[in-house]
């Protein structure tokens, strides 16, 4: 079975979200980063990074949410979490997948700190063009890929969900709003929240 490393209140809330709709069984390791638990030496073997969220399968280990949403997109592909190889969609689906983490949270993150950027320098440019950018993707829907969810909406949405609803680090958009919302409806999304919490 596998075993998610995790801590309330953390970026662990995607790698939560995904293993509830990917509905399979696996244990959670409380890994609680206000008492210091992901700078054992035991944690520190499962990721160097002394972060959470990580992920023990068997003796394969990882971390990075993203990669985390990849790895069990795949483990479990009955969830229908992520396009087949050889599905034209799947170009898309790597490319959200990967601008949550290359451009999302780097936005985020200059927003908190309100860090100066060359914009032609920085990979993810600057915040209004990375929400800019989300707003276009968005517009329609359902889902980032259209109209299947997969495990891109896990990356995007949490981190969409962190920046403009539960931090308020950048403006809503309607956009955003909507495709927040109809995250939060999904029971997975639900089930994670209230373990989230802690
Ligand atoms: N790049 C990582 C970021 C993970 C991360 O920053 N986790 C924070 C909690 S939100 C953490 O574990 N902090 C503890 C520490 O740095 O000591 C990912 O996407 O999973």
């Amino acid at each position: 079975m596998m075993k998610l490393y995790w801590s309330p209140r953390s970026r662990s809330f995607s790698s939560l979200w995904l293993m509830e709709e990917a509905g399979q069984p696996y244990e959670r390791v409380l890994t609680d980063i206000s008492t210091g638990a992901q700078k054992t030496p035991e944690f520190l073997a499962i990721n160097p990074m002394g972060k959470v969220p990580a992920l023990k399968d068997g003796d394969s280990t990882l971390a990075e949410a993203a990669a985390i949403c990849a790895y069990v997109a795949e483990r479990y592909p009955a969830a229908k979490l992520a396009p087949p190889l050889g599905d034209p969609l799947r170009a898309k689906y790597l490319y959200w997948l990967f601008f949550a983490p290359g451009c999302i949270e780097p936005a985020m993150v200059q927003l908190a700190t309100k860090i100066e950027m060359n914009s032609v320098a920085a990979g993810w440019g600057d915040a209004q063009r990375v929400f800019d950018v989300l707003d276009a993707a968005l517009a329609k829907g359902p889902w980032i890929l259209g109209e299947s969810f997969s495990a891109a909406d896990i990356a995007v949405g949490s981190g969409l969900n962190f920046a403009v609803r539960l931090f308020k680090m950048a403006p809503t958009r309607p956009s955003f709003d909507r495709y927040i919302d109809r995250c939060a409806a999904r029971p997975a999304f639900q089930r994670a929240s209230v373990i989230a919490a802690g």
